[in-house]
C-alpha cells in the first residue's frame, strides 16, 4: 500500500514525545515555504535575505543557491589583485519575454562596476582598441543572443558569476590549437574547369548523379545559387583569383575579426572556391561573403568564431528576408559555440559545418553536435576503372553528421596567383559542397533550414559509401536538386 505523504509525516509525528511542538514547527515550516514561494513569484528575493526569519532550526533552503541577476545596489567582488585576469564568453540566458531587461540589467551592472566601455562586435573596428583590458565585447544580436567577452578571474567566475540565474554559459576563451588539422593541400598545379575535360573534377562531377560511372557533366539548376548570400567564416578570401572574377553573385570579404581582410593563410580561399567558385563551385552564383574569423597571425579562438556567427546573425536581424547559408569549415570542443551556432539557425540561418578531421566521433565537436546544424563528413572518390565512394580515412564520423559529400583531393582556388588551382582534402572541402547545394535550393525556394536539411536528406545518394562497418554514420551522400 502506498502511504499518502502528508499521512506518512503525521505518523511519524505521533511517534514523537513532544507532539505539539512539532506540529507547531511544523506548521511554521510550510507557512514559511508558502512565503518564500509567494516572494519568489513576486521576485522579492532581497526581502527574503533582509527578513529575519529565524523561526525553524533549518532554515538554509530560504536562503536562494544562486545569486539573483548581478545586484545593482553594491558591484561584486571581481576577485583578488594577485589572481590573473582571463577573457571569458558569456551567455546570457534570455528568452523573447526577457531579452531587453536582462540585457540592459546584466550590462549595465557590469560596465558600471568594471569601469570599462562596452563596444558592439559587429560595428567596432578592432583596430582601434589599444587596450583589450578594459573593453567589453558585446556580441548580441537584439532579440537573438545576448552575451560578450571579457577578462574576469577564475575565483570571480567560478564563484559568482557562473551561478548567476542569467548566466547560461561562460567558458574561458581558448585558442583552438590547428583548427584544420590534417588538412592537406597539395602543390601540384591543376587546369581550370574550362579548359580541360570534367573528369579531373570528380567532386562535382559525382554530386549531380546517383550511380558510377561517372558522366563527365555536373548538372545544376540554372540560377546556381543567384540571389542567395554564403557566409564563409573562415581566413578571408583572396578576391583577386580567377575563380572569383566575372561571376554572376559578388564576392566578397565584409568584415575581419582579424586585422585585415587578405586571406594570408588559403584555407578561406579554397573554401570559397568550392561554395561558388566561377569553374571549380557547386553553386557559381551565389553570393561569397567572407567574414575574416582567422589567420596566420590571428589564432582561431572560441570568441571569433562566436563573432563571426553573430555577426552572420546581425546582418539577418537587418534584413529579416535575406537567404542565408553560413558554412563554418572548423570545429570547436566549446559548448558556447553550439549555442551560437543553435541560436543561428533559429533566427532562420541554414548552418553547415564540418564534422572535423580527426577520425573521431563527430559528437566530440561543436557546432557539428547541434542537431539543427547540416554536420558535414567526408568520402574519397576511389580511381578508375573500379570507381567506389569511401568514408576518408581522415574523417570524423558517428550519429551527428548529417551527410558526406567529396573532401579528398578535391581541386581548390590557391593564394598563390590569380590562376592558380591545386587540391587538397579534409571535411573544411566537404563542406562547402553542401552549402553550395543549400544555395542551389535557396535560388529557388523560401526553405527553413529545417526544410532544407529535410531536402538534402531525401534527394540524398544512399547506401553508396563504404567503409561505415566500424564507423556508424548514415550512409547518406550529397545529391545537389536537379534543374
Ligand atoms: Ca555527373
Amino acid at each position: 500500500m502506498v502511504i499518502p505523504r502528508e499521512n506518512l509525516y503525521i505518523n511519524e509525528a505521533l511517534k514523537m514525545e513532544n507532539l505539539d511542538v512539532f506540529i507547531i514547527n511544523y506548521n511554521i515550516e510550510m507557512f514559511s515555504k508558502r512565503i518564500l514561494n509567494i516572494l519568489l513569484i513576486l521576485n522579492l528575493t532581497s526581502f527574503i535575505i533582509s527578513a529575519p526569519l529565524s523561526i525553524c532550526d533549518d532554515c538554509n533552503y530560504l536562503s536562494p543557491q544562486t545569486p539573483s541577476p548581478l545586484d545593482d545596489a553594491t558591484c561584486p567582488n571581481f576577485g583578488g589583485t594577485n589572481e590573473p585576469f582571463i577573457d571569458y564568453n558569456v551567455v546570457l540566458k534570455t528568452d523573447a519575454t526577457n531579452f531587453d531587461s536582462v540585457v540592459k540589467n546584466h550590462f549595465e551592472i557590469l560596465e558600471t562596476c568594471l569601469q570599462r566601455g562596452r563596444h558592439n562586435v559587429h560595428e567596432l573596428d578592432f583596430s582601434s582598441i589599444k587596450d583589450n583590458n578594459n573593453v567589453i565585447f558585446d556580441f548580441s544580436v537584439k532579440g537573438m543572443i545576448a552575451g560578450y567577452t571579457t577578462k574576469f578571474t577564475k575565483s570571480f567566475v567560478e564563484n559568482y558569476l557562473s551561478k548567476l540565474d542569467d548566466v547560461a554559459i561562460v567558458n574561458e576563451n581558448k585558442v583552438i590549437e590547428d583548427p584544420f588539422e590534417n588538412e592537406v593541400v597539395e602543390h601540384a598545379p591543376l587546369v581550370r574547369r574550362a579548359k580541360r575535360p570534367v573528369d579531373k573534377m570528380p567532386n562535382l562531377d559525382r554530386i549531380d548523379q546517383e550511380n558510377f560511372p561517372l558522366d563527365l557533366k555536373y548538372i545544376y539548376p540554372d540560377s546556381a545559387g543567384a540571389g542567395v548570400d554564403v557566409f564563409v567564416l573562415d581566413t578571408g578570401i583572396f578576391l583577386d583569383h580567377e575563380e572569383f572574377q566575372g561571376r554572376q553573385g559578388k564576392t566578397k570579404v565584409e568584415k575581419t575579426f582579424c586585422g585585415n581582410n587578405l586571406d594570408d593563410d588559403g584555407h578561406g580561399t579554397m573554401v570559397a572556391s568550392i561554395v561558388g567558385g566561377k569553374t571549380l563551385g557547386v553553386a557559381s552564383n551565389a553570393n561569397i561573403i567572407g567574414v575574416k574569423i582567422t589567420g596566420k597571425d590571428c589564432p582561431l579562438n572560441t570568441q571569433n568564431i562566436i563573432n563571426g556567427i553573430t555577426y552572420v546573425m546581425q546582418q539577418k536581424a537587418n534584413n529579416p528576408g535575406r537567404k542565408i547559408v553560413i558554412n563554418l569549415s572548423a570545429t570547436s570542443s566549446d559548448f558556447a559555440v553550439g549555442e551560437a551556432a543553435s541560436k543561428a539557425v533559429e533566427a532562420g540561418i541554414h548552418f553547415v559545418a564540418g564534422a572535423g578531421n580527426s577520425n573521431q566521433n563527430a559528437c566530440s565537436f561543436y557546432p557539428g553536435k547541434v542537431e539543427t546544424v547540416t554536420t558535414v563528413a567526408a568520402t574519397k572518390i576511389t580511381n578508375p576503372p573500379n570507381r567506389q565512394d569511401w568514408i576518408t580515412d581522415f574523417s570524423n564520423y558517428g550519429k551527428c553528421v548529417t551527410l558526406f559529400a567529396p573532401g579528398e583531393n578535391v581541386p581548390i582556388a590557391g593564394i598563390g596567383s590569380p590562376s592558380e588551382i591545386t587540391s587538397g582534402s579534409g571535411t573544411s572541402l566537404s563542406t562547402p559542397h553542401v552549402s553550395g547545394a543549400i544555395a542551389l535550393m535557396l535560388a529557388n525556394s523560401d526553405l527553413t533550414p529545417e526544410q532544407s536539411k529535410e531536402e538534402l536528406l531525401k534527394i540524398a545518394t544512399k547506401d553508396k559509401i563504404q567503409g561505415l562497418d566500424f564507423r556508424k554514420t548514415a550512409n547518406l551522400l550529397l545529391r545537389v536538386p536537379s534543374p
